[in-house]
């Protein structure tokens, strides 16, 4: 059986891709900051896969490492890594952008997803396997008005997961992004830090994308055969062509 690490697991796009992990038998380790959450997912999926639970805030390099160094004898080889912690802070122009937010994005978004996967990366190499995703965005392929720093960020993402696919490619390590349009999950609440209104507008008036639509892909890719590695994925609702045209009349 295989062992699955994904970030981001208490919420949204993370928590559905674990739910469509036990369905297939994989085994999880499923991290985040919300403890809670993190036990409530741990009862319901143990009665399918073992699950062990890792609460830490990406951005602590120190939690981070140990936290995966010290890993159960039967979580420590890690098959699988979904870096999908992120979220976007704010939706303000440039110049009025706030800097707490933009620390935010680069220190989650990007430092992040680099601190998890450098704790990884030298088991997988060990391993001489592993199986790595990067949770991108539509905003690491475009950048839209007042995404700035968080185009950025995922853009930072595209970059990382090339550069990985070069580096890691001598070790038999599969490296791939998949880059979603909008999916209605906690991301807007959290851009507009608690105005669920505001939140709830970025949705309304057309059919968003589903955190399961993107969990069946990220299923879809860790179970195709060895020799097949699905390299770079844009996901986004029938409703979305780009960053900014989305036909709301549907
Ligand atoms: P959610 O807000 O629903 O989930 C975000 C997850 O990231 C939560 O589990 C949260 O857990 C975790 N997280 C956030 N900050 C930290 C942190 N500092 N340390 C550890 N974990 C953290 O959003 P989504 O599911 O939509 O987002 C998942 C990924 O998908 C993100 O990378 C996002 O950028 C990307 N994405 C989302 C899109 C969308 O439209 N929703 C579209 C394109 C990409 P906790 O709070 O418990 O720490
Ligand atoms: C999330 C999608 O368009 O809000 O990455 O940036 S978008």
């Amino acid at each position: 059986m295989k062992t699955a690490l994904i970030t981001g697991a208490t919420s949204g796009i993370g928590k559905s891709t674990a739910y469509i992990f036990a369905k297939h038998g994989i085994n999880l380790i499923l991290c985040g900051r919300r403890q809670e959450r993190l036990e409530e997912l741990q009862t319901e999926l143990c009665e399918t896969v073992k699950v062990h639970t890792l609460c830490f805030d990406v951005r602590n390099k120190d939690h981070v490492f140990k936290s995966i160094d010290e890993l159960p004898q039967e979580f420590s080889s890690i098959d699988i890594l979904i870096n999908n912690a992120g979220n976007a802070h704010g939706l303000d122009p440039i110049q009025t952008g706030n800097l707490d937010d933009w620390d935010a994005m680069l220190d989650i978004n990007v430092k992040g997803l680099l601190y998890v996967s450098k704790a990884i990366i030298p088991k997988m190499i060990s391993q001489k396997s592993g199986h790595i995703i990067n949770i991108g965005s539509i905003a690491g392929k475009e950048v839209y008005a007042n995404g700035n720093v968080y185009c950025a960020s995922k853009h930072a993402v595209d970059a990382i997961n090339k550069g990985m696919q070069i580096d890691l490619n001598k070790h038999g390590i599969r490296v791939g992004a998949i880059h979603p349009g909008l999916v209605e999950t906690e991301f807007s609440n959290v851009r507009f830090k608690g105005d669920d209104n505001r939140a709830d507008t970025v949705y309304n008036g057309f059919d968003p994308l589903r955190p399961d639509d993107i969990a069946d892909i990220i299923a879809f890719v860790v179970t195709r055969p060895y020799h097949v590695n699905i390299a770079d994925l844009v996901v986004l609702p029938t409703a979305q062509a780009n960053s900014t045209i989305i036909n709301k009349s549907l």
